[in-house]
């Protein structure tokens, strides 16, 4: 009997997706570039499954059922190239190869052009929950060749994660890119979503003065709220764990955060489409400051941080702490799905954003009870423009905005940096201003460079140039751009 899928890549990844697959009944093949790997798995974790190995790229084929499906486990970027290029020779029309790794969306969209022409079918499907969820059942985001669906659905909805009504966290995204698109932004709001747990921290630590103990009580307290979720929870246990001398682990743990990029090009797309993601943005540019140690530690003894304990009740400030939190994650959300929408529209992707909400609700990083209420709210409207135009989401931003900007403004005076706090506030106050300072603006723009500015009294479209200085002249710029 042939197998119902190969996978190449025996890393963290490859391995725990293969033995999930095989939990679920299918019959999978194995491949590794270090062939010995291949040995090695089969002898170890797959001993005793019904996983075959191969030990050449012509000895999975041969081994696959068809139409052959296979999915690359591999580092991102060059690598997934040059795999495609070696698999091409041996796939006949119809075979489709799949990417399972955290690729960059329009590498995603030049491989379904490069194989459509070629007569071969291509899925670019993020895969979320790292080690844990490979194995016992991930987010899958899948897009590209819609035709190969209905081959690899059966095995990608099977081991994928469940909803707690037993849907699985898989699901077609849409044509090309849109599968890596959406992993991409998953990966973006998972920043967010870390950086904003780091600064109700910092707030508690340093601001209210609590101790490690008495902060793992208060998120074990936000788990039983709205704020119920992975990253939460996993917090909770980190505050409490304690080193080998009984003090606090994450006390002794250096302030310098990694990256490995999906953040970034969230930013950089955001930019590039002109959607105002400034939560997640600020969460990219807090890892990078925090890189700056040394730096720091320099700049620290120029500005002392003088700032006084804050006073009042400590159970309001955490009340209130709680609610910022929620209130600019709800914020961070909507952002997400505004790069979404455009990024849909752009490539005609189509994407179903409630769907998009239940493939991240189990399974991923940002997993969250939160994530059923936004698949609700676009059930409700799919159209939404941003998530406050539901009630349930507007409701508590409502009910959060004097406790945020009271911590928000506390937060300034005490020399706490909240750059994701103050950024989603920031971003509420423009985002609901009829009027904004940009009439300003375009009159500066038009002062120096003659852009022409539209009038509160003339219908939109109609352009007028001012002789400011009264020694500029009447013409207009088109092209000139600051
Ligand atoms: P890695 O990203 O560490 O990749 C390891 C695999 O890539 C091995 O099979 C290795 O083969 C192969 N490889 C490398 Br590295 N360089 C190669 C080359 N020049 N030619 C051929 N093969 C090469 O593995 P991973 O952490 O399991 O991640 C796999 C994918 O899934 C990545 O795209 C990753 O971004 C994504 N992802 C990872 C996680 C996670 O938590 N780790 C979560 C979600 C998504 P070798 O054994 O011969 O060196």
């Amino acid at each position: 009997m042939k197998g119902d899928i190969g996978v190449i890549g025996l890393a963290v990844m490859g391995q725990n997706l293969i033995l999930n697959m095989n939990d679920k009944g299918f019959k999978v093949v194995a491949f590794n570039r270090t062939t010995s790997k291949v040995d090695e798995f089969l002898n170890g974790a797959a001993k005793g499954t019904n996983i075959i190995g191969a030990h050449s790229l012509q000895e999975l084929v041969d081994k696959l059922e068809k139409p052959r499906k296979i999915m690359l486990m591999v580092r991102a970027g060059s690598v997934v190239d040059e795999f495609i290029a070696q698999l091409v020779p041996y796939l006949e029309e119809g075979d489709i190869i799949i990417d399972g790794g955290n690729s960059n969306y329009p590498d995603t969209n030049r491989r379904c052009e490069e194989l459509a022409a070629k007569g071969l079918r291509f899925i670019g499907a993020g895969v979320s929950g790292g080690e844990e969820g490979a194995r016992h059942g991930p987010s899958i985001m899948p897009g590209g060749h819609f035709s190969s669906w209905e081959h690899v659905k059966p095995i990608f909805q099977a081991i994928s994660a469940k909803t707690p009504d037993g849907e699985p966290c898989c699901d077609w995204v849409g044509d090309n890119g849109a599968g890596h698109f959406v992993k991409m932004v998953h990966n973006g709001i998972e920043y967010g979503d870390m950086q904003l747990i780091c600064e109700a921290y910092q707030f508690m630590k340093d601001g209210l003065g609590m101790s490690y103990d008495e902060m793992h009580e208060a998120f074990k307290a936000w788990k039983k709220t709205e704020l119920n979720s992975y990253l939460i929870d996993i917090s909770t246990d980190i505050l409490a764990f304690k080193d080998t001398d009984g003090t606090p682990l994450v006390e002794k743990i250096l302030d310098t955060a990694g990256q490995k990029g999906t953040g970034k090009w969230t930013g950089i797309n955001a930019l590039d489409m002109g959607i105002p993601l400034t939560l997640i943005s600020e969460s990219v540019f807090a890892r990078c400051v925090s890189s700056f140690k040394e730096q720091r530690v320099a700049a620290s003894k120029l500005f002392t941080h003088t700032a006084e304990k804050i006073s009042g009740d400590r159970a309001e400030w955490l009340e209130a702490l709680r609610l910022s939190l929620l209130a600019s994650k709800i914020i961070s959300y909507t952002q997400g799905f505004m790069l979404m929408h455009e990024a849909s529209k752009t490539f005609n992707w189509n994407l179903n954003y409630g769907n998009t909400a239940l493939l991240w609700r189990e399974g991923c990083i940002i997993r969250s009870v939160f994530l059923g209420n936004i698949r609700d709210a676009y059930i409700n409207n799919p159209q939404l423009t941003w998530l406050a135009e539901d009630e349930y989401f507007r409701n508590i931003l409502q009910n959060a905005l004097p406790s945020w900007r009271k911590v928000v403004a506390k937060s300034v005076e005490a020399a706490i940096p909240m750059p994701c706090m103050t950024a989603a506030i920031t971003f509420l106050d423009g985002y609901t201003s009829a009027r904004l300072p940009a009439n300003l603006l375009q009159a500066q723009r038009d002062y120096f460079g003659a852009h022409t500015y539209e009038r509160t009294d003339k219908p939109r479209g109609e352009f007028f140039h001012t002789n400011w200085t009264g020694r500029g002249g009447d013409t207009a710029s088109s092209t000139y751009q600051v």
